[in-house]
């Protein structure tokens, strides 16, 4: 049924440096998986993760070659079985692999709901909305290029939620450069930071109480990945809402958190959790627990990025929006029509699929 699986590599220089706690991006490399079947129809997907490994757990390059010695030799093999069935083949035969089964899944949904006709939400049980929040996140590094850059994207029209991104500086340094942002912004304006994961537990505990009392409205991923029982302890001693990030990944791991109340907020990531469905899975747990959601981005290209809208835009509650801005960091675009941001938000697209059309010529002249 799948005649071929193609992992291309994108290098696509980002509109300026975007300097996170564990790398600067000068350049993101968007990990595009095509699926073709032997009736003709293509499916995309994407498995784009941020800094090379130190982000996350596989590489753009690790993703490449693992599909390309694992993946697509067992669905290039498969016979005539429905999608449920191939993805048990798949988690079957690879173990772990979350990016890469990620961007496959994405690639055989887009697959199948091309064939049924339908916005590949309603492959998901159906969207509950058309649009979605989305904010931007200031990380130039510098304090006054970020509040010129956050005054001029609420004159767009783009974004009135900043988020940034700190834990590089010392914290006293990092803590009074969001609070300058805060009060240049005013109260209106929700400023919310990720630390990701830089923090010492003493370090939370002051840097935390700071940030409450300056008016910041979220903490995400504030200590180590591993440390969830300091997150757990963060969540109950403050009344901001923590937000687990890395520390997520995936339906098990969503349990295991709900079971502790270890965050008050989720930040779901299709990537993170292996799939589509899989990050479905992590909103039905969050809604159990009464754990508030986020729709997370590893900065994905649109493949990526419209996949999570797709998920996201059937979550019953989506209390502190997402960040799917990612195609809006490159300098460059790879579908024929770009995305449309309007009005602070992103327009799920309506059309059978991804509902995204890629300009393959643009790939292939950038493609590694
Ligand atoms: C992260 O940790 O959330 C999302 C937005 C951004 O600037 O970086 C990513 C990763
Ligand atoms: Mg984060």
């Amino acid at each position: 049924m799948y005649k071929s699986v193609e992992t291309i590599l994108v290098d696509i220089p980002t509109i300026r440096p975007h300097k996170l706690s564990v790398a600067t991006m000068q350049t993101q490399t968007l990990v595009l998986v095509k699926i073709t079947t032997v009736d003709g129809i293509v499916g995309w997907g994407e498995a784009t993760t941020i800094g090379g490994l130190s982000y996350g757990e596989e590489s753009p390059e690790s993703v490449k070659s693992n599909i390309e010695t694992y993946f697509s030799p067992l669905l290039c093999a498969l016979g005539d079985l429905n999608l449920s069935q191939t993805l048990q083949k798949l988690h079957k035969a690879i173990n772990g692999n979350r990016f890469a089964k990620c961007a496959i899944q994405t690639a055989l949904l887009d697959i199948q709901a091309k064939r049924l006709g339908l916005p590949l939400s309603e492959l998901l049980g159906g969207r509950l909305r058309d649009r979605l929040p989305v904010l931007w996140t200031l990380a130039s590094g510098d304090t006054d290029k970020d509040i010129a850059e956050a005054k001029q994207m609420i004159a767009a029209k783009r974004h009135n939620i900043f988020k940034l991104k700190i834990g590089s500086n010392p914290l006293q340094h990092d803590v009074d450069h969001v609070i300058a942002i805060k009060q240049a912004l005013g109260a209106e304006i929700s400023v919310r930071v990720d630390v990701n994961r830089a923090w010492s537990e003493l370090e939370c505990v002051n840097g935390i109480q700071q940030l409450q009392d300056g008016g910041i409205d979220l903490i995400e991923q504030p200590c180590a990945i591993e440390q969830v029982d300091t997150l757990a302890r963060l969540t109950q001693r403050f009344d901001v809402a923590i937000m687990a990030d890395e520390t997520l990944t995936g339906p098990a791991s969503a349990y295991r958190l709900a079971k502790q109340h270890a965050a008050d907020v989720f930040a779901v990531k299709i990537a993170q959790s292996g799939g589509l469905l899989e990050a479905c899975e992590v909103g039905k747990i969050a809604k159990l627990a009464g754990i508030e959601l986020y729709g997370g981005t590893m900065l994905e290209g649109p493949v990526g990025s419209i996949a999570s809208a797709h998920v996201f835009s059937t979550f019953d509650r989506l209390a502190f929006g997402t960040e799917l801005f990612g195609p809006l960091l490159l300098t460059q675009d790879i579908l024929k029509t770009p995305l449309q941001y309007e009005n602070f938000e992103l327009v799920v697209p309506n059309s059978p699929g991804l509902g995204i059309e890629i300009d393959e010529d643009r790939v292939e002249q950038l493609r590694r």
